[in-house]
Parts: C-alpha cells; sequence; structure tokens
C-alpha cells in the first residue's frame, strides 16, 4: 500500500501515527507532485491528502483510512476493547476533527494580518474554543484520550493539538489549550508517548520547511521533473 501524505499535515500525520502504533510496516509514504500542482483529484476525487492506495483501489479521508486499517488489521486495531470505549474514541476524534482542525484549517488565511479580516477570524477562533470546551469534558483523566491504552483519539488529538498550539497564537488569538486543565495535562503528558513524539518531530520537520523554504524549493523541482517527464 501507498500513502499519499505530507509531513505538516494534519490529517496525514494522524493516519502516520496509527500506523506507527499498530507497527504496519509496509506502507510506503509518498507525496505526488500532482498535490502541488492542483491535480491530486485525478487521484483522488476529493483531491485532499492523506490518500491510502490499495490494490482495491484508493481510500480517501483519514477518518474512513482509519477504520479501514483497524478492519484490516483486527489484531493491532486501536478502536477500544469495549462498545463504550469504541464510541468515546469516535467521540473525541470527532471532535478533534469536525470542532478542532477543520476551523483551524478555515482560519489560516487569516494570518497575514494585512489581509485579515476580523469578523472572518474571530469566526473560526470562536469555534476553536467551543471545541476546545467540550473536549475538556470528554477527555478521558488517565495518560491516554481514552481508557488506559493509546488509541486512534490519541492519533488524531495529537496533531489538532499540535496545530491549535502552532497555529492560532498566529491569528493574534491565546492558544485556547492554555485555558483548559484536562487537557492542558493530557498535552503534556500524550508529548512523551513515542509516537505522539515520532509525528511531531515530522511536523516540526514540515513546519521548518515550509517557513525557510525548502518546502517551495522541494515542489518547485518535482513541478519541473513531472512535467519534463510528461512531456
Ligand atoms: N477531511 C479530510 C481533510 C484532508 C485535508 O484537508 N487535507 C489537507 C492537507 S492537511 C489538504 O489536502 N489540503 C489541500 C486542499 O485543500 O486542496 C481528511 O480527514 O482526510
Amino acid at each position: 500500500m501507498k500513502l499519499y501524505t505530507g509531513d505538516l499535515s494534519p490529517y496525514s500525520a494522524k493516519v502516520r501515527m496509527q500506523i506507527y502504533a499498530m507497527g504496519i510496516d509496509d506502507i510506503k509514504f509518498e507525496l505526488p507532485a500532482s498535490f502541488f500542482m492542483g491535480k491530486l483529484a485525478e487521484v483522488s476525487p476529493i483531491g485532499r491528502i492523506p490518500v491510502l492506495e490499495t490494490d482495491e483501489g484508493i481510500v480517501p479521508e483519514s477518518e474512513v483510512m482509519a477504520e479501514y486499517l483497524d478492519d484490516l488489521y483486527p489484531d493491532q486495531a486501536l478502536i477500544g476493547k469495549t462498545p463504550r470505549e469504541r464510541a468515546d474514541v469516535r467521540l473525541v476524534s470527532r471532535i478533534a476533527d469536525i470542532y478542532l482542525m477543520n476551523n483551524i484549517f478555515l482560519s489560516l488565511p487569516q494570518m497575514d494580518r494585512k489581509t485579515r479580516v476580523d469578523a472572518v477570524r474571530d469566526l473560526f477562533a470562536r469555534q476553536v474554543v467551543r471545541g476546545m470546551g467540550a473536549l475538556e469534558r470528554h477527555l478521558g483523566t488517565g495518560d491516554f484520550a481514552v481508557g488506559d491504552s493509546l488509541t486512534r483519539a490519541d492519533c488524531t488529538l495529537v496533531p489538532a493539538l499540535f496545530m491549535c498550539e502552532s497555529t492560532v497564537p498566529r491569528l493574534d488569538v491565546d492558544n485556547p489549550i492554555l485555558a483548559t486543565e484536562r487537557v492542558a495535562a493530557y498535552w503534556a503528558r500524550i508529548q512523551t508517548n513515542e509516537h505522539a513524539a515520532r509525528i511531531m518531530d515530522e511536523m516540526k520537520r514540515g513546519l521548518q520547511e515550509r517557513l525557510d523554504g525548502t518546502e517551495r524549493k522541494r515542489v518547485e523541482e518535482a513541478i519541473v521533473k513531472a512535467k519534463t517527464s510528461g512531456s
């Protein structure tokens, strides 16, 4: 199988964390130039990463491929042990995806102070704060988001909280994790987990490469190569 993935992409990081935690070692990682050329929709109609390429066809959407990987490898599945735990894993993962990550993503164009529309920034920032409030009440109090071992809830939450901490302050809004107790305590603890630490290193590398221009250079070279080989 092949995973179309990018270091900084939180939805991709979520699936990579699951792959690392499940011990799956035969999935190749790649980011095709077509993604940067706006042509990923030729491979996956949704046109967003991550995309999992399998012998049976493609699987788009991080949450769908997370379920697919659990179904493929039920012995290593990270969905929780009981029906109640599985409901909680799905719930926390959903809060992280829909109420945190999605709103943070939509707010990213508001980082530029010169073009920022305060009302738009405020709309998304309020939604993130609201989602964080819900997470504060649903999150477990142990080392992991749900139950006593790592689940897919952690795999979704780690990249979402990383995004929250690293990007929300760049909107000139306080990092909403700072106003929480449970989430803040969880965030401090989970970063010591080896799989969480690994994807955070990858995301930091992706952020650094975006900020210092390395990513742009690599993308430009890949686009030239793709155009040359396609002609
Ligand atoms: N709901 C999707 C979201 C995926 C997503 O938004 N990916 C971003 C990168 S993290 C992307 O590909 N953006 C490109 C675009 O919007 O064209 C999922 O869970 O996989």
